[in-house]
């Protein structure tokens, strides 16, 4: 097989952001863009002889023709097989599960998350680690680095491979393995959880909708859901993945799942409802008319963790981003362990849960995980809940009304203000921190900010400090507002800002988020004059 060196010149925007290389498909069909980005990160992690790398993407398009193109680059760099999920198939925790069931030389995963596909579309790359983890930041800073600097790389003439044949397939001295992208993540939620109790509880009449929203994780949610578990077929919707998602926006919301939203809060509304993102590491969780913030998941799923068997033997720490709200924290406190707080971004989860320093894992963008895997994970969280639903035999609302009472309740809520001037959302940022000074101590009706900072996190395993990871405007009563500049988009900016007060009072749980958070909003508009600088007089997204 003959192997070329081809020449090459860098470009200079192949910056990682929260998660791996995200651009606009046209960006990554210019001539040695994807090229450029794959042979960097080879040359970062230099391949040990005999290695095995994992490769899957959300199956958004482009997903094909890259894996083609990713598979000849390993053979010329010297990995000795390839794990490759059939049609280019991995969701993103199923691709971390193969990288630890097999230990291999990491992951490389194809995906732009929930951010729409097609042609004018998004697509990403990023690696994932031997721990099954995405690339620490100083790894993904040192591919960045290889990325200005690359010169030329090496891609095999080669056949494609033909990705829908499971099996083995030869290229020169490489093995590619083409895998069921589903059965060895089957497999670990079987061994997670309850499945007896989940099937008894559905057969019982307790009925369950999923939306898969054209995206990766119908085959994985009609494996496990219907095949395994004996959900009725019609449980699971739009459950085929296509390259454009079906024209959707496959974020699981209630804005963007509007579909599954009108489902459970119609006539004839299912017990429990969910969906996932484009790549299958996101989870929305929704009761018969009930919404579960993302932040009170995590803190009743620690709660309830006992109920499932993977978990029987205790958590050994929570870890959760800094937006994400305190309910983790209290559910930790009670439980007498220690609860982490990092910057935005899976990547700053894996030393901690590989140091056995916890054990379960929260952002408030409705990412949820456990140490089985190094990546937030949908259908997991989905089965943790059937599992604490089968448990407790309440309904989602009971249960988390039950969580308040006991706990108080964390009311939280992010607004997002999507593709704005990138002038204007710096304007912002820099507006806020040059107002630190003025801010502390003032007051705001019966509210004092008590502190405001730049957040930075010294990672406690190994000791590597990131900086500016959000504004935080802390207040005397625990009240908080967040800002930060999200690090996943392709287009202009987007401002998130995170709201979050904390109520103890049992009979004022029943009021709606943005009503009891009216007083932070209106801060947040002031203090940042928002509306002047962007023009924008309403979020694009609330969550
Ligand atoms: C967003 C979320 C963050 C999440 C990241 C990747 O990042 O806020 O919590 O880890 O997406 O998730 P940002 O920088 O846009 O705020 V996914 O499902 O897009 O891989
Ligand atoms: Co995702």
């Amino acid at each position: 097989m003959n192997i070329r060196t081809v020449a090459t010149t860098p470009f200079n925007d192949q910056k990682p952001g929260t998660s791996g290389l995200r651009k606009r498909v046209p960006a990554f069909q210019q001539p040695h863009y994807l090229e450029n980005f794959v042979q960097s990160i080879f040359d970062t992690i230099t391949v040990p002889p005999n290695a095995t790398l994992v490769l899957g993407g959300d199956g958004r398009y482009y997903n094909r023709e890259a894996t083609q193109v990713i598979l000849k680059m390993a053979a010329a760099n010297g990995f000795r097989r390839v794990l490759v999920g059939a049609g280019g198939i991995l969701s993103t925790p199923a691709a971390s599960c193969i990288i630890r069931k097999y230990k291999t030389h990491g992951g490389i995963i194809l995906s732009a998350s929930h951010n729409p596909g097609g042609p004018d579309g998004d697509f990403g790359i990023k690696y994932n680690g031997t721990n099954g983890g995405p690339a620490t930041e100083t790894v993904t800073e040192a591919i960045y680095t290889a990325s200005k600097k690359i010169t030329q790389y090496r891609i095999a003439d080669a056949a494609d491979v033909a990705l829908d044949r499971t099996g083995d397939h030869k290229m020169g001295d490489m093995t590619v393995s083409v895998i069921d992208p589903v059965e060895a993540y089957a497999e670990l939620m079987e061994s997670l959880f309850d499945f007896d109790a989940i099937r008894a509880l559905l057969k019982g009449g307790f009925r369950i909708k999923f939306d898969a929203m054209h995206a990766v994780t119908g085959p994985y949610a009609r494996e496990i859901l219907v095949n395994r578990l004996g959900a009725p077929a019609d449980s699971v919707m739009n459950a085929v993945p296509l390259p454009d998602f079906g024209g959707g926006h496959p974020d699981p919301n209630l804005t963007y799942a509007h579909e599954l939203v009108e489902i459970v809060y119609g006539k004839h509304a299912p017990d429990f409802g969910a969906a996932s993102d484009g790549d299958g590491d996101r989870n929305m969780i929704l009761g018969k008319g009930f919404f579960v913030t993302p932040s009170d998941s995590l803190a009743i799923i620690a709660a309830n963790a006992q109920c499932a068997p993977g978990y029987k033997q205790g958590l050994a720490g929570i870890a959760r981003s800094m937006p994400t709200s305190e309910a983790a924290d209290r559910v930790a406190k009670a439980l007498g362990i220690p609860c982490y707080e990092t910057p935005t971004g899976w990547k700053f989860f894996g030393n901690l849960m590989d140091a056995g320093k916890v054990t379960l894992c929260g952002e408030e963008s409705f990412g949820t995980g456990s140490d089985h895997v190094r990546e937030k994970d949908g259908l997991w969280a989905v089965l943790f809940w059937l599992n604490i639903l089968a448990a407790r035999k309440q309904s989602v609302e009971t249960i988390v009304r039950e969580h308040w009472t006991k706990y108080g309740r964390n009311v939280y809520s992010r607004h997002d203000y999507e593709g704005i001037p990138v002038d204007a959302a710096n304007g912002v940022m820099k507006l806020l921190k040059d107002s630190f000074a003025s801010l502390k101590g003032a007051q705001f009706g019966h509210l004092q900010v008590k502190l405001c900072d730049d957040f930075s996190y010294t990672d406690p395993v190994d000791g590597s400090v990131s900086t500016g990871q959000g504004v935080r405007i802390l207040f005397v009563d625990g009240s908080r507002i967040v800002f930060r500049l999200s690090g996943t988009g392709t287009e202009g900016a987007t401002l998130r800002i995170y709201l979050e007060s904390f109520e103890p009072d049992v009979s004022r749980h029943h009021l709606d988020a943005q009503e009891a958070l009216a007083t932070l909003i209106g801060i947040t508009l002031q203090i940042s004059e928002l509306r002047k600088r962007t023009g924008r007089d309403k979020p694009t997204v609330i969550t």
